[in-house]
């Protein structure tokens, strides 16, 4: 019996580790296979060259799978453009103030381009849209 036991043991295959699997295939040629078949360091998305654990570079629109997670991180990684602007002065309260700058909201959205500038308006400074700011990359 306990041959048999031995005999069985020895005839299983199991499954060999997913990692670093030669099998497994880098469709998009990035160095990255699949994430199914490479669990860590594995690619989030196999059919986009630009998405790949490692990725270094921001992009401003998102990937058709992972958004705009590029190095398979889990989350929106924040490129740090842009600073965040100091608020529109009060010309009311500080009247040798000036009225200028733009920028974003603090905690733009990946991808986004609405920000806003301060525009002097009679005698306030006021936010008003400026869509002209560049695109808040992430990956
Ligand atoms: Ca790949
Ligand atoms: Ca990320």
């Amino acid at each position: 019996m306990k041959r048999l036991l031995v005999a069985l043991l020895a005839a299983c295959t199991f499954p060999s580790p997913a990692i670093d699997n030669p099998d497994c295939p880098d469709k998009d040629g990035d160095g990255y296979r699949d994430l199914a078949c490479q669990p860590t360091q594995g690619d989030c998305n196999d059919d986009n060259k630009d998405v790949h654990p490692k990725q270094s570079a921001f992009f401003d629109k998102p990937d058709a799978k992972v958004g705009f997670d590029y190095d398979c991180s889990g989350q929106e990684d924040r490129d740090v453009y842009p600073p965040a602007p100091v608020d529109c002065p009060d010309l009311l309260k500080n009247p040798t103030a000036t009225c200028g700058g733009s920028g974003f909201n603090p905690d733009p959205k990946c991808g986004s381009t609405s920000g806003f500038k301060c525009a002097k308006s009679q005698l306030s400074c006021t936010r008003q849209a400026d869509d002209t700011l560049p695109a808040v990359k992430c990956h």
